[in-house]
């Protein structure tokens, strides 16, 4: 029978200290660490200590292997179990730990305890999400981006569940299972993932015109997110402020960043999610690692019951917004992302958002989606966590005092002491309640008939989408047509096309017609029926635009600089003092990662191999070149594309004049624009950065036609 020695090795090799832990050999020729110094000792999760995690327990050195092995099964036993049930929405997102703070005391319009200590801090925790696709499904899908916000209070958990868009698909809850159904992987095929460009997405959707002004906004670059960084989040619904009186303001939330509105276009969208899948993720790890925190500001719409009732549409209806135009954001307060969780599991994976979590001072509005959610988030987190005690996990748990008679179930972590786990009660003990400071709801009058009806006054189905078409630049226009054009070229079924087209023409006819003309309908569909005429007097509302909400700076953002042998060190170092200076990132690409040796025989260390550091991930480039490297980059498809790409995706692109070949190889040496700036003096670099703030040449889709 084989037996093992644990004494220390013989061979040099053997001796070498790792990390404090000694390697040693067993006589089968297995690796053992030995826990010395503060190194802990290997434990079961019963607290034994464990002698060999390399072999499981044999008769023989060639088994079979020992049911008594207690280890072998119990680290086999946690790992079969490992997995939960991904969310049955939002299963891919990503969370950061953060704080919030107020500005002003808002006790006007709402007790809130969080709204009472201008500068004092709320602990939180965020996650974002893309709806459609499984956990492991790519960052940059065409959705809707989740922005869940849980606000530790000191009267209890707020959590704000909101997305990076204003209204939602449907007008009652019932629908929800109807619309996520049909926009997840077709049931008998199981494709597409992560994508609404398919059958029953559009089927769907062309048969729910409440859905037409989600779709102007899922269509448009909104959808298609730069950064979670860079996009607004919405609390969607009309909630309420209650004051010390129980008087009642209307509010909708809305989350501004403060570095302001940022998407990328499909061309580039699906080439990222080849480059690198975690892009967004990745991008709010790197930003808060390296200190420079994503900030939001809180900002309310606030308006009363008379305003309510002479509003255009009907405020409990989430498929309509508010223009800030009509009532501006007032901000409230900032949100600051500082931490990453120390465990994606236990904090981004189990953090459970629930809408009907409001404190004190924060109420419903009787919209019927908010009302519906209000059942199912906490429904879904038994299923998802496994037991009502989810609350019991620290990233869940209130960081405030908390006392209630809730008590067993499965994983219990703390229970009531004492006697007394009911009350009234004889010992005097326990928690009680207290109307003066518990959370009271609107005490509003109501009276109706039972009936499963939806109101007059959520009829109009065009008339905001139309507006939201209006309000968008040509460019963002445009790509609202690509993006129907794209999708329903992904639909098979030629009648689901032509009903799209027909509400399509309620909306825009002009964008009907292109979308119909691209894809190959000769003839236009009659319009949709309309509950309501769509109306065309509502005004422009800019707020609505990316574009038009752009940063005016660089900061926050990232060059990709393609340098070669023989390049020029001083002007590496000056574009990158310059994007310092500017807040933004500098990343080297280069042939190979290993570096480049510049032509004054300094080494310039690469982030990127040229094919593992294309263009798309980046927001503007440089091209710092020696005419040779230029030379031997021209036979590489990534060089081509890195130009091509930066070009055709109109980002400005500065360059040494050795780039020149690069440009010719890729096409585009006869369609150079003012986007693309020669580093030929001092002033270019300036004029390069200046450029930048503009984040993408626009005009340049004419010629490139994305
Ligand atoms: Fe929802 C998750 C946002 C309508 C049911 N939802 C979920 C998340 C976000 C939203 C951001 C992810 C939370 C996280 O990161 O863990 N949902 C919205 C918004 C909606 C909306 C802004 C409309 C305004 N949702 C909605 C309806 C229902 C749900 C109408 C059901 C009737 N949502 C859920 C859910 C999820 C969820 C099934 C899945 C995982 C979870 O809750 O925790 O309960």
């Amino acid at each position: 029978m084989a037996r093992k020695t644990k004494s220390a090795a013989s061979s040099p090799s053997m001796d070498a200290r790792v990390h404090d832990q000694v390697l040693t050999r067993g006589n089968g020729g297995e690796l053992h660490q030995l826990a010395t110094g503060d190194t802990p000792v290997t434990t079961t999760a019963h607290g034994v200590p464990v002698s060999d995690d390399q072999n499981s327990l044999k008769v023989g050195a060639r088994g079979p292997v020992l049911m008594e092995d207690f280890h072998f099964r119990e680290k086999i036993f946690h790992f079969d179990h490992e997995r939960i049930p991904e969310r049955v929405v939002h299963a891919r997102g990503y969370g950061a730990h953060g704080y919030f703070e107020a500005y002003d005391v808002l006790a006007d319009y709402t007790r809130a305890d969080i709204f009472q200590r201008p500068g004092e801090k709320t602990p939180a925790f965020v996650r974002f999400s893309t709806v459609a696709g499984s956990k492991g499904s790519f960052d940059l899908a065409r959705d809707v981006r989740g922005f869940a916000v849980k606000l530790y209070t000191q009267e209890g958990n707020w959590d704000l569940v909101g997305n990076n868009i204003p209204v939602f698909f449907i007008q009652d809850a019932i629908k929800f299972p109807d619309v996520i159904h049909s926009v997840k992987p077709e049931p008998d095929r199981g494709f597409p993932q992560a994508q609404s460009a398919h059958d029953n997405f559009w089927d769907f959707i062309s048969l729910t015109p409440e859905a037409m002004h989600m779709i102007m906004w899922v269509m448009s670059d909104r959808a298609i997110p730069r950064s979670f960084r860079f996009m607004e989040g919405f609390g969607v619904h009309t909630f309420r402020l209650l004051d010390a009186e129980d008087r009642s303001t209307f509010v909708k939330f809305i989350w501004k960043p403060k570095l302001g509105l940022q998407s990328v276009v499909w061309n580039e969208a699906v080439k990222i999610n080849g480059a690198d899948p975690d892009f967004h993720r990745r991008d709010l790890w790197n930003a808060i690692q390296a200190g420079d925190y994503p900030e939001w500001e809180l900002c309310v719409q606030l308006f009363d019951q008379a305003f309510a009732d002479s509003f255009d549409f009907d405020i409990l209806d989430p498929t309509k917004l508010i223009p800030e135009e009509i009532i501006a954001p007032v901000p409230v307060g900032r949100l600051v992302l500082d931490r990453m969780p120390d465990n994606f599991f236990a904090e981004t994976e189990q953090v459970a958002f629930m809408t009907q979590n409001v404190p004190p001072g924060i109420d419903f509005s009787n919209d019927p989606l908010l009302q519906g959610r209000n059942f199912s988030y906490l429904d879904t987190q038994i299923k998802r966590l496994g037991s009502t005690n989810f609350t019991h996990l620290p990233i869940n748990a209130p960081k405030c005092p908390f006392h209630h008679f809730q008590q067993d179930g499965h994983m219990a972590m703390h229970n009531p002491a004492g006697r007394a786990n009911y009350q009234p009660n004889s010992w005097a003990a326990g928690p009680r309640e207290d109307p003066r400071r518990g959370h009271r709801a609107f005490p509003e009058e109501l009276e109706g008939t039972k009936s499963r009806l939806r109101p007059e006054s959520f009829a109009d189905h065009y008339s905001q989408a139309r507006q939201f078409f209006n309000s968008q630049t040509v460019h963002e226009q445009r790509h609202i047509a690509m993006a129907l054009t794209f999708e329903l070229s992904k639909v098979e079924t030629p009648v689901i096309r032509e009903r799209m087209i027909s509400h399509l023409l309620n909306i825009d006819p002009g964008l009907a017609e292109t979308v119909a003309d691209k894809l190959g309908i000769t003839e236009l569909p009659a319009p949709a029926d309309a509950a309501v005429p769509p109306r065309d007097d509502l005004p422009a509302s800019d707020a609505l635009s990316i574009i038009k909400n752009g940063p005016d700076s660089f900061a926050g953002r990232k060059v990709g600089v393609l340098v070669t042998d023989g390049c020029d060190a001083s002007l590496v170092k000056k574009v990158q003092a310059a994007l310092e200076k500017e807040g933004a990132l500098m990343e080297i690409v280069a042939p190979k990662v290993g570096g480049v040796t510049a032509g004054d025989g300094s080494h310039i260390g690469a982030h990127h191999m040229i094919d593992g550091g294309p263009s798309v991930l980046f927001d503007a480039v440089a091209l710092i070149v020696s005419a040779d490297g230029a030379e031997r980059l021209l036979g590489e498809a990534a060089a081509r594309d890195f130009v091509a790409d930066a070009f055709a995706h109109c980002k400005f692109i500065a360059h040494s004049a050795e780039a020149a070949p690069l440009f010719e190889k890729a096409g585009i040496a006869a369609d150079l624009d003012e986007g693309v700036i020669a580093l030929d003096s001092a002033s270019a670099i300036t004029q390069f950065i200046e450029s930048c703030r503009k984040l993408r040449l626009w005009s340049r889709e004419d010629v490139v036609k994305l």
